[in-house]
């Protein structure tokens, strides 16, 4: 059942013990929103599998407590925070949850008890929403938590809207904090394995292109996502990075705003290269990840079709 914003309040009031669940590799929009939703209504964080470093940098500086893989059997319901579909909650199938989310698949969203899933630049803004509506007190971290997720989801502003910069604006005149203070939450050195990782990403690049768009394709064993973002930060209009986890293969994709622009939908992409493989994927138009039992190769062999066929069809 979808409901609004306003309605958040009344709906978890019904349950006494309640699990906010971050997706895996949990990032600081997951992390600052669910604790937000903690500290506003009573509950317990949790994170799929592990945080990612900047999660964590974001847990730290705002004191969240983590708990990784609960299990969800202990909670009378589980919120999914930040996630649309299963894959990103790793081993975790709760029986009942609800769930805020700002991505587009609906997979989640068809079988929750409630939801709150829209268009937005992150889910922090929807949940700033939340608790703005209810005028709950406003702690110093839940501000920052709520800062540094807008920053980091909307790429420091790049891709800002009225409403991010408004949420901003009012989170700032609402707790005592400062701009400066949350983006210093965000600005941890990058972990030298992940230098490694990007540069390495990089190095084996396979390149093709049908001006104007260029369309790339690499392998890495880690850090899949940085590595694609740094290839369209290069110059690519799509990059595809697959790594090898256990028996799977993941792959991270990122495309230029030129490429979204004119069309390009990385999460229509994945999800329909996944499908076709019997795996699960999805995401954003110019961020999206599948997972599938095939060897990389194969993967990213009908991704690089696939989107070159469709930016064709879009130029
Ligand atoms: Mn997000």
């Amino acid at each position: 059942m979808r409901i609004r914003e306003s309605e958040f309040a009344s709906q978890i009031e019904e349950y006494d013990r309640v699990l906010y669940l971050c997706h895996r590799n949990a990032d600081p929009d997951a992390i600052g929103s669910a604790f937000a939703l903690c500290q506003a209504f009573g509950g317990t964080l949790g994170v799929a599998d592990d945080i990612s470093r900047l999660g964590r940098s974001v847990a730290n500086a705002i004191g969240a407590e983590v708990v990784l893989n609960p299990d969800p059997e202990k909670f009378d319901l589980v919120v999914i925070v930040d996630a649309s579909v299963p894959l990103q909650l790793g081993s975790i199938r709760p029986a009942k949850y609800a769930q805020i989310d700002h991505h587009q698949d609906r997979d989640l969203s068809l079988g929750a008890a409630f939801y709150i899933q829209r268009p937005a630049n992150s889910t922090a803004e929807i949940v700033w929403s939340i608790i703005r509506k209810i005028g709950a007190a406003v702690s110093r971290e839940m501000a920052l938590g709520l800062l540094a997720g807008i920053i980091a989801d909307t790429g420091r502003f790049r891709r800002g809207t009225i409403e991010s910069f408004r949420a901003v604006a009012e989170i700032l005149e609402t707790a005592n904090v400062s701009y400066e203070e949350a983006q210093a939450v965000l600005s941890s050195p990058t972990e030298f394995s992940q230098r490694i990782a990007v540069l390495k990403a990089a190095s084996r690049t396979h390149i093709e292109h049908n001006d104007p768009w260029i369309v790339v394709t690499s392998e890495v064993n880690a850090f899949e996502g940085p590595s694609a973002m740094a290839l369209v930060e290069m110059g690519a209009d799509a990059a595809f990075v697959a790594g090898r986890h256990n028996n799977a293969t993941r792959i991270s994709a990122r495309a230029s705003r030129e490429a979204t622009r004119a069309g390009l939908n990385l999460a229509d992409l994945l999800s329909e290269v996944a499908a076709s493989m019997g795996g699960e994927g999805g995401g954003h138009k110019g961020a999206a990840a599948m997972e599938a039992r095939n060897d990389p190769d194969t993967l990213l062999a009908l991704c690089l079709e696939k989107a070159l066929q469709r930016l064709r069809e879009l130029s």
